[in-house]
């Protein structure tokens, strides 16, 4: 790889200038203090999931050798795992035979929302869901890329986030396997002999801290690394050109369920 760029440090902006400057020209950012009055800043760690949500069952990933168990034969293998079965193991560090949580916070009870009111960057935004990130420290997420926009904070712990633009080569997964939004080098270890395009990829690099939160443009690959145990929030929205592509993807699955 190149070295590294870092993604820029701001103070939260507003709407429009933030639109202006970076969504619309699907640029990351980090905001530093966009979320400092959400309650889970000072309420969330794993005690509290274990002590409020024990029963509570969220899509659940195991975690083999460090990495979210994510294959090509298999896809990406979920549970619906209750908390008191996973929590153990996140707080003992365990990533040979452990697990990470990478939930929709619709298994949560209501009120749990106000933890974490969406930013006015996206609370208006179309599709709009929340995800909760748990996991142990060590625990990596594979390459990967998404349609939506993506407000991506740090409740507790910090992330390695590696992030590359949408026109670098990554060598993606075909479109038609079973993980066809993920690449397929190990970002961690990259075989450069079997990738060697891996060799002018050009990374933008950040240690997500608590109370920051990253702006994760459209399209931008994903590479994310607990360097401690940790909890994040994310919020998918989509915006601009993307809009009518998932709308349509949306209308395909809901016509697959009837
Ligand atoms: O937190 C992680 O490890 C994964 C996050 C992610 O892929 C996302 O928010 O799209």
């Amino acid at each position: 790889m190149k070295p590294a760029k870092e993604i820029p440090r701001i103070s939260p902006l507003d709407k429009a200038t933030f639109y202006r400057d970076f969504v619309s020209k699907n640029k990351p950012v980090i905001i530093e203090g966009l979320v400092n009055d959400w309650p889970a800043m000072k309420k969330w760690n794993m005690n509290f999931f274990a002590e409020n949500f024990s029963k509570v069952e969220p899509v659940t990933i195991a975690v083999k050798n460090g990495k979210c168990d994510v294959t090509i034969e298999n896809g990406v293998q979920i549970s619906y795992t209750a908390i008191e079965k996973t929590i153990n193991k996140i707080v003992e560090g365990n990533v040979q035979n452990g697990f990470a949580i990478a939930t929709t916070d619709d298994v949560f009870p209501p009120d749990f929302k106000n933890d974490y009111p969406p930013p006015a960057y996206c609370a208006d935004g179309w599709y709009l869901r929340t995800r909760i990130f748990m996991g142990a420290a060590g625990t990596t997420t594979w390459l990967h890329q998404d349609l939506f926009e993506n407000l991506y904070t740090m409740v507790k712990g910090e992330k390695h986030i590696i992030l590359f633009s949408p026109s670098d080569s990554v060598y993606p997964q075909s479109r038609f396997s079973k993980l066809p939004n993920h690449a397929q080098p190990d970002v961690g270890n990259i075989d450069y002999e079997k990738f060697p395009r891996m060799k002018n990829a050009q990374p933008y690099v950040v240690d997500l801290k608590v109370g920051e939160t990253l702006f994760l443009p459209s399209l931008w690959w994903h590479y994310l690394q607990n360097k401690e145990e940790s909890i994040a929030v994310s919020f998918w929205w989509t915006y601009g050109l993307l809009l009518p592509v998932v709308w349509a993807a949306a209308q395909y699955k809901k016509l697959r369920e009837i």
